[in-house]
């Protein structure tokens, strides 16, 4: 699959502050990957596909969480975490993406899970680093990112959900399962 295609694809599917969120993460995707030794062209197909279905409505993202099939328990947690596994599913059945790697960095970039790969972990990570991110805990994560992928990507684990329960939310039980595997691995 031709990137520039992707890339202008993505660009037509996105509100302009969300495609210029998407070539950031990609940027930090890609400096995170050729550290790391992982492939920065997979990195950067995932990167710019990973928040392909973010602006979809809500009723479009159910129609394809049931159509295709995907985990139906992810309709009983928090809406923002539907537009990874249809964004996977976008990215094989209409760009043809049959790349597991890919597909999983897209797949999980908002939930993480247990044993990620390195690529799952970068995508994860550069999503919630990216230069434009504002949040004051974001600092102290882009400086453990420098050194530690594992590290950092279990900090914005804590980060996050350290936000949901102050939010009285729901967390997905992957997002859990992901801190415990991390926190097993790093210890
Ligand atoms: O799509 P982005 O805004 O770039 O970022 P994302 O895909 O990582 O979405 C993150 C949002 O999802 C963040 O505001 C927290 C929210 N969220 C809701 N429930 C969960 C969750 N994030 C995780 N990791 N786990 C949850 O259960
Ligand atoms: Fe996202
Ligand atoms: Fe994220
Ligand atoms: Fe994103």
């Amino acid at each position: 699959m031709d990137l520039e295609f992707l890339k202008q694809a993505t660009k037509k599917e996105l509100p302009r502050s969300r495609w210029e969120h998407t070539l950031r993460v990609a940027e930090t995707a890609i400096g995170l990957a050729k550290r790391e030794g992982v492939d920065p062209c997979k990195t950067e197909i995932a990167a710019i596909l990973h928040d392909y279905c973010k602006s979809w409505s809500e009723q479009d993202l159910v129609h394809w969480i049931k159509q295709k099939h995907l985990p139906q328990e992810f309709l009983e947690y928090n809406k923002e975490l539907w537009h990874a596994p249809a964004g996977a599913a976008v990215a094989c059945e209409k760009f043809g993406i049959r790349d597991e790697m890919i597909l999983n960095a897209i797949r999980y970039h908002t939930t993480g899970r247990p044993a990620m790969s390195k690529l799952e972990k970068i995508i994860f990570l550069a999503d919630y680093i990216e230069p434009g991110r504002r949040f004051p805990e974001v600092g102290e994560v882009r400086r453990i990112a420098e050194k530690h992928l594992d590290l950092a990507v279990l900090k914005a684990l804590d980060n996050t959900i350290i936000f949901l329960v102050n939010r009285s939310q729901k967390i997905y039980p992957l997002t859990l399962d992901a801190r415990n595997d991390l926190l097993d691995r790093v210890t």
